[in-house]
């Protein structure tokens, strides 16, 4: 007896539909359908394109067949406003959008509260830089990404944990929005939707259950982290890295907030500890600049290059925003314009951007993680898995390539009763299906070393 079940899976750079059969102990996924997510620049404006992720969410079910339920889920912080007639009031703003820009530094401490990384585009910012306009006044509700496509889909409200809980505007310690703050900011408290838990039912599509589930990428990438031990350590590596490790109970110290770890919620009551580091989005976008050249030959050829020549402090804000990603590398890291070049001086920077993160983790959350799990796209960059072992010290274990997907997967075929346990159950899974390739540390710290005193960190 199989169970078929429907992931929906969206990314800052492209979309997809996956389809997980669970057999007695197997579990196959499959890539259904895949589409661009191409943001829309309009009157100064970046926007997502969300009618277009809609239908091609759409058109991914319509492909995927029968299925057991639906789960959605994107990358976080970004939202959209309905009124009161449910109709959505103009296209969500990008995250990457300077309307954000200066707002964090003027607005207090929110840490204790909410625990959370202060990163500019957190919703709470970008709600303070749409309070007061024409929008914000009619709205009846905010619906992030996930939930927003999951209402259109059920005709349902809600506001699903994981990812309220990068909003700035959930408290960390009750798990509810945190009315005090809220109210303290001059946000509107009647636009938060009721949370709804990873498992819960939203509703039906056309018959078919959809359910909750991780609906913030990275927490569903992390319930796929294919760890057999307690103390482990992770990057979700794509767009962005997410470094860190899974925690019991938040970390609130000065330390920590210093250092800008986040406490996000995580699936079962789990604490995602992490820092979002800039992530291969910087190669991305020399790669559009470069007309999207044969990627397995500039990584070989970015393989070849002279390692730690060149680099650059990937957690500058200067590398935030889209467009002339080459030449603001160029000029922070006096490179010049080989592609190759400037690839490795990206996937150089971003291995020792791990390992830093990866240090801090450790230190401020007294955890000594024996190995290094990397999944999401960027598994599947060699040099990028080997390098990052290198700057560790830690065996890398790369996979799964889509543990967003499968982590989605696995909190709906247990919300079905398809498989039962917590995360280790659900993991032990992933270990047994899923293909992990070990990359081991060549166990020489001294260029690392050398080059973080180079970049100042
Ligand atoms: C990764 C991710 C990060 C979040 C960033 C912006 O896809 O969801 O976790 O900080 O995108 O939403």
């Amino acid at each position: 007896m199989t169970h078929r079940f429907a992931a929906v899976d969206l990314g800052a750079s492209s979309g997809r539909v996956v389809v997980g059969v669970f057999g007695d102990g197997t579990l196959d996924v499959e890539v259904v359908h895949r589409f661009a997510n191409e943001p829309v620049r309009a009157g100064g404006t970046l926007h997502w394109d969300i009618l277009r992720l809609y239908q091609g969410m759409l058109d991914g079910l319509a492909r995927a067949g029968p299925v057991d339920s639906i789960g959605i889920d994107s990358w976080a912080v970004d939202y959209g406003l309905i009124d009161a007639s449910g109709a959505l009031l103009g296209n969500p703003v990008h995250y990457r959008d300077a309307r954000t820009d200066g707002i964090a530094d003027r607005v207090r401490d929110l840490y204790p509260v909410s625990g959370l990384q202060k990163l500019p585009f957190n919703t709470v910012y970008q709600l303070l830089a749409a309070a007061g306009t024409p929008q914000y006044r009619a709205a009846a509700t905010l619906l992030m990404i996930p939930d927003l496509l999951a209402y259109w889909l059920t005709g349902e409200i809600g506001a699903e944990y994981t990812n309220a809980s990068t909003t700035g505007l959930l408290d960390v310690r009750t798990g509810n929005w945190a009315w005090p703050l809220i109210a303290d900011l001059g946000l509107r408290a009647d636009l938060f939707p009721a949370i709804r838990r990873p498992g819960e039912l939203i509703g039906h599509f056309r018959g078919t259950p959809v359910v909750a589930v991780g609906s913030h990428d990275t927490a569903s990438a992390v319930v796929a982290v294919p760890a057999d031990q307690t103390s482990f350590a992770y990057v979700s590596s794509g767009t962005w890295s997410l470094v860190g490790l899974e925690l019991a109970q938040p970390v609130l110290s000065d330390a920590s907030r210093e250092a800008n770890f986040t406490n996000e919620g995580g699936v079962d009551g789990t604490v995602r500890y992490l820092r979002n580091v800039m992530g291969l989005w910087p190669l991305q976008e020399c790669v559009r600049e470069w007309g999207s050249p044969d990627l397995a030959g500039l990584l070989a050829a970015a393989a070849r290059e002279p390692a730690l020549a060149y680099l650059v402090d990937l957690d500058d804000p200067l590398f935030l925003p889209p467009g002339d990603m080459v030449g603001r590398l160029r000029t922070a890291a006096g490179l010049p314009g080989e592609p190759a070049t400037i690839t490795r001086c990206v996937l150089d920077s971003l291995a020792l951007a791990h390992r830093r993160a990866l240090r801090q983790a450790r230190e401020l959350a007294g955890a000594t993680p024996g190995a290094l799990h990397l999944v999401g796209g960027g598994a599947r960059n060699e040099l990028l898995c080997r390098l990052t072992a290198d700057a560790t010290g830690l065996p890398v274990l790369a996979g799964p390539v889509e543990a967003t997907a499968l982590g989605n997967l696995l909190v709906q075929a247990r919300a079905a009763g398809v498989v039962t346990g917590g995360l280790d159950a659900l993991r032990a899974l992933v270990r047994q299906t899923q293909q992990i390739v070990r990359y081991e540390p060549r166990g020489d710290d001294a260029p690392w070393a050398a080059a973080a005193a180079r970049v100042g960190r």
